[in-house]
């Protein structure tokens, strides 16, 4: 990858590229496990990982809370004279970024690249200009987009839902936009698009029509789709599963309310899931849950990597920091084939008082190595093949005989009845939870 910041004004300038040190390094700049080039099981850590930084949080979120005024003084925006030029340096200080921190993709919205015009024609028009200069920037670096999208829930506009408004014309608005996101993202080679639920949803059944709003929205889906794929777009489109907030209840819940969605409705073909850990959470799942659920349907796509706070009911999308929790996702992410088009997307955010721009790195050093570490140990558990190895037992009165021909669906209810007729031999066996506890444990410490 190459540099971006050379020659280029520098944002970010006492900061150079950060290194891997290893362990024992006490560099807070400097990765500790997250070793680019390494390989694990024949394949590179950035391979497997497919790190990416999601533009919003990282350039655009400014510190402000509904309690408070920003605390993040962007350098980027500070001393630019139109929007458009601040858009210019955030792009310039958001590839500094990518290049030091040696992140290989990134993700947007319209918005976060391009700010809103005063009609949707010079809004996209700005988002033009902001996509061409993406795509120099991209050039430059080899830096990819991992996934593009469009903000349909800021705008008050918005504020009964986009492609489930009730009215007519603000659904439009929102396909004029999303249009405009899908001919960015295939400008710029996206591997992705996604589409999180925005205010899909409803604050009060009394005044919801959920059939008709759930429909419109297969619709509005199907018919992006069909779009994307005439200009040629190859990709993967995501469903972000969410449960709550902005809406009282959104449509996405969580991945198995989505999945039948998108069977009810045929459209699991082309779309696959996007899983966020704090999401997960809120819907009372825990990550892992999420991600092997996913897997179990063919329909894993991506991840949003951050984690919640267990004892709060909304979304912290804090940076993740715990081994055990990527430990367990990349066991489920490895053993569902890895990424392919997906990655992993830092939508997670500073802290209100991480005010100074080292916290920034800091922050996505510190999720790199989570993940790197979690790679390690989910690597380790599946070449061990202890816990693989003990669910294949578990099921093993499938394999054959009569628990081979329920399986093909060759036994009818009176067969069954007749093999379940006398109390006999049925096998007591433990569950061994207690030692596969002990036994992810051991993986852990090992590292
Ligand atoms: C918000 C979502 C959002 C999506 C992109 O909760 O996580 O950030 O990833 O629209
Ligand atoms: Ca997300």
């Amino acid at each position: 990858m190459a540099d971006y910041f050379v020659g280029q004004r520098e944002y970010f300038p006492n900061i150079g590229k950060i290194p891997y040190e290893g362990s024992k390094s006490d560099n807070p700049l400097a990765f500790k496990y997250y070793d680019a080039e390494k390989k694990i099981g024949g394949k590179k850590m950035k391979d497997h990982l497919r790190f990416a930084i999601a533009y919003w949080h990282s350039f655009c979120a400014d510190g402000s809370d509904p309690f408070g005024a920003p605390t993040h003084p962007h350098p980027w925006i500070i001393d630019a004279k139109t929007p458009m030029e601040a858009a210019e340096h955030k792009l310039d200080a958001a590839f500094e970024f990518f290049t030091k921190l040696g992140a290989e993709y990134y993700c947007f919205h319209d918005r976060d690249l391009a700010p809103e015009g005063t009609s949707p024609a010079e809004s996209e028009k700005n988002l033009q200009i902001l996509t061409a200069k993406a795509r120099e920037r991209q050039q430059a670096t080899g830096v990819k987009l991992l996934w593009g999208t469009a903000n349909l829930f800021s705008h008050p506009r918005f504020m009964n839902g986009a492609a489930t408004n009730p009215e007519f014309k603000v659904l439009a608005l929102a396909a004029n936009q999303v249009k405009a996101a899908l001919d960015a993202t295939i400008a710029l080679g996206g591997e992705g698009y996604t589409f999180w639920g925005g205010r899909e949803g409803y604050m009060s059944l009394l005044n919801t029509d959920l059939k008709r709003e759930k429909d419109h929205l297969a619709v509005f889906l199907g018919t992006a789709r069909d779009y994307a794929r005439k200009q040629g777009f190859k990709g993967i489109f995501y469903i972000e599963p969410k449960p709550m907030e902005p809406t009282k209840h959104q449509y996405d819940y969580d991945v198995e309310t989505v999945a039948g969605f998108l069977r009810y409705y045929g459209l699991d073909k082309d779309f696959r899931l996007n899983i966020e850990a704090n999401h997960a959470e809120l819907a009372g799942h825990d990550f892992y849950h999420e991600l092997e659920t996913a897997a179990a349907m063919g329909l894993f796509g991506s991840v949003d990597a951050n984690r919640g706070e267990p004892r709060n009911g909304w979304d912290t999308d804090q940076f993740p920091s715990s081994y055990y929790e990527t430990s367990l996702a990349m066991y489920a992410i490895l053993r569902a084939g890895g990424f392919t088009t997906g990655g992993l997307n830092f939508v997670a955010k500073i802290r209100r008082n991480s005010v100074e721009s080292a916290d920034l790195f800091e922050a996505h050093i510190g999720g790199m190595d989570t993940f790197a570490v979690g790679l390690e140990v989910a690597h380790r558990l599946i070449s061990g093949g202890k816990l693989s190895g003990f669910i294949k037992n578990r099921y093993a009165s499938f394999d054959s005989g009569d628990g081979a021909k329920f399986e093909q669906g060759q036994l009818s209810l009176e067969d069954l009845a007749r093999i379940g007729s006398d109390y006999g031999a049925w096998g007591i066996t433990s569950g061994k939870q207690e030692r596969l506890e002990n036994i992810l444990n051991q993986y852990l410490l090992e590292l």
